[in-house]
């Protein structure tokens, strides 16, 4: 498929649509050209307890880096996406919440999420949780975990969540991380029809974490579970005995909403933090125009509440824009492959996000799974979390959308809180495969590794120019780390830790990752973590981790593995490394391929070199480079001669 494949906007849906090609030209050199201007208007689009005057303050250094947006103004974020709508849609579906099993489902009114949310508030309250405490969410697709997102957004505690897939050692480590003293989880969570013990993982987190002294419980299963009288609450219990009236706290525009940890290139997961007002405006509005949402649309965002799309586009983005929001329990292929299209078609889903590796698996399922249901209710299709290869974009727009829905390919980072990067419906001609042009507000650069900015049609690493409110703003604890991962590679810019391309027409084609993070199935991995887990076994000494392509996953996970002195290699011990860093980290972390290495590739100085790592495991041993630094330059062929199903 080369870049001449485009498709243009069909009229109708530009004429119906929030912006056309023109409008969109027109705000975007407004945004970069008047900054202030722009985001004071589409400030004005949440609702504040004192306005702002003040719209921007921000230096990317050097020196000082800091990111202030809407500074003087206060507001609360739950107040907007709850009771703002309270007037006008009470009686409306704020949530649609479908069950692992298809028989379950139910229907959540902006009323009735008022009265949960305000319970749970004061239930929290009530043990003592306030403003500015830390608050770890662990919890499976149930209502709870949007009612306990927004219960602390209420009182102004700053939420932690937590995916539940990741292991009690993880769990631990994002609970000290954040230093957060309460949590709440259920007894078990429920995917593709299989428990997950999230108490006793929670259990097991708390033996290394003294400083939790309440976890809130939500009865999911009715599991079997051990109970600590002093520390665990019953979520149904504690919000029976909690007062409905809860008032919303008036918090700064700057006081932290909450925090995301994420994988980086080294060391442990980053604490991501974003604060209040302007995450708001820039997630409400960047939902609004991407999606090109419209009063009444049911909306469907696949994603789990553990990763940053979840917490945007399930929760503060749609529910701002007062829009009806699915949460969905299970997984693309349980009981069948059909699975998503029929929740469209049962609950008449107009716009559906998901992400590339979804639709890559149940690509593989063929035809039939998708034939046999409507989807006739879907107006636009969304993907986000990697690049999306042209064959899935085809197969997305052809097949699950018959070639009447326009895909929105949006890129976007745990970090940029919003979506940066992506077509706007009613505006953007469709390049599949490119996520294409801006958003409003953002000035994308390419740069080269001198970081010199190149013009044109070009390829480089993805910086970009200036901030956006949607941006965060530290790392939990770690201002320097913050300065130093985003803002000293390259200059006064923000560098997001990818490879691009732009081509003739302006549009970005994100290459990957150029840092030590791997992608897998949208969730990102540092290479890092899943090597401190497996040299963290007893038998072993020393490993290096690369990603390679996926058909599926996108990328998949290739550990190169050092024995100590006197240890065998055998399958046996292959399976339990593998199954230790399962335990270690999270079935997402899972090696897809590990492989014996008597010796790793390292310079005279001792530095890994990951580059002939990478091309060994994606089996191109044609173009290793430059060999000739190696200590010792045998431990390659060897590898090589040994790659695993070569
Ligand atoms: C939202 C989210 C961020 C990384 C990012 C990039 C990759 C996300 C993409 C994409 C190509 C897209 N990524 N969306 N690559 N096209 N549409 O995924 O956040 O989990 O922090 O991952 O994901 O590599 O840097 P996060």
């Amino acid at each position: 498929m080369s870049d001449a494949t485009v498709f243009p906007v069909p009229e109708e849906l530009a004429a119906k649509a929030w912006v056309d090609e023109p409008r969109y030209l027109e705000m975007y050199q407004k945004s970069v050209d008047n900054p202030e201007e722009f985001w004071t208007e589409h400030g004005k689009s949440i609702h504040w307890f004192k306005p702002f005057t003040k719209v921007k303050d921000v230096s990317y250094g050097p020196g000082d880096v800091h990111i202030r947006w809407y500074e003087d103004g206060t507001t609360n974020v739950c107040y907007n996406a709850i009771d703002r709508h309270l007037s006008t849609k009470k009686d409306d579906t704020a949530i649609i919440w479908e069950g692992d099993d298809p028989s379950e489902h139910e229907y959540i009114t902006y009323g009735q999420l008022h009265n949960n949310v305000c319970r749970f508030a004061n239930a929290m309250k009530a043990r003592g949780v306030k403003k500015g405490d830390r608050v770890t969410i662990y919890m499976p697709m149930i209502p709870e975990a949007t009612y306990a997102m927004l219960a602390c957004a209420r009182i102004g505690a700053v939420h932690s969540v937590v995916f539940g897939g990741f292991s009690p050692d993880a769990l631990a480590g994002r609970i000290l991380g954040c230093e957060s003293n309460c949590l709440i989880t259920a007894d078990e969570g429920l995917r593709g029809g299989r428990k997950v013990p999230l108490k006793a993982n929670a259990d097991k987190a708390l033996e290394s974490c003294p400083n939790v002294d309440t976890v809130f419980v939500v009865k999911r299963t009715g599991g079997d579970i051990t109970w600590n009288n002093e520390r665990d609450v019953w979520w149904d219990e504690a919000c029976s005995n909690a007062d409905s009236d809860c008032p919303a706290e008036e918090m700064n525009a700057e006081d932290p909403l909450f925090i995301l940890f994420t994988s980086g290139s080294t060391g442990q997961p980053k604490g991501v933090v974003h604060t209040t007002g302007g995450y708001l405006v820039y997630a409400a509005m960047t939902h609004k125009y991407v999606f090109d949402y419209h009063d009444g649309d049911i909306y469907w965002c696949t994603a789990d509440v553990g990763w940053i799309t979840g917490h945007s586009y399930i929760v503060y983005g749609p529910l701002t824009n007062g829009a009806t929001t699915l949460v969905f329990e299970g997984v693309p292929n349980y009981p069948t492959a059909s699975r998503f299209w029929e929740v469209c078609d049962k609950h008449k889903v107009n716009i559906f996000y998901t992400a590339p590796t979804a639709i890559r698996a149940l690509m593989r399922e063929g035809l039939a799974p998708v034939k046999r249901t409507s989807r006739s209710t879907i107006r636009l299709l969304g993907t986000v979390g990697e690049p999306i290869n042209p064959e899935a974009w085809n197969w997305y727009h052809e097949v699950v959308g018959e070639g009447r829905c326009q895909i929105v390919d949006t890129w976007w980072q745990t970090e940029t809180g919003g979506i940066l990067i992506t077509p706007l419906p009613g505006a953007t001609p469709l390049k599949p495969g490119s996520a294409t042009r801006p958003f409003f507000g953002i000035q994308p650069l390419l740069v080269d590794n001198d970081g010199k900015t190149l013009e044109g049609a070009t390829e480089g690493n993805l910086c970009i120019a200036d901030s956006w409110p949607g941006q965060m703003r530290t790392l939990y604890g770690d201002h320097e780390r913050f300065i130093q991962t985003y803002f000293s590679t390259y200059k006064g810019l923000y560098f997001t830790g990818d490879g691009c391309r732009r081509d003739e027409d302006g549009y970005y084609w994100i290459t990957g990752r150029v840092d030590d993070v791997i992608n897998v199935s949208g969730h990102r991995m540092g290479t890092a973590e899943v090597e401190s887990a497996l040299v963290a076994h007893p038998k072993v000494a020393e490993s290096a981790v690369v990603g390679y392509p996926h058909d599926i996953k996108g990328q998949g996970i290739y550990a190169y593995v050092t024995l100590n002195a006197g240890e065998e290699p055998s399958d046996d011990l292959r399976k339990e490394l593998i199954t230790w860093v399962r335990k270690e980290i999270g079935p997402i972390a899972t090696p897809d391929m590990l492989q014996w290495a008597p010796g790793l590739p390292k310079t005279r100085s001792g530095k890994i070199m990951r580059r002939i790592l990478r091309k060994i495991a994606e089996n191109d041993f044609g173009s290793l480079g430059d060999t000739s630094t190696l200590a010792d330059p045998s431990v390659v062929d060897d590898l090589i001669d040994k790659r695993m199903n070569k």
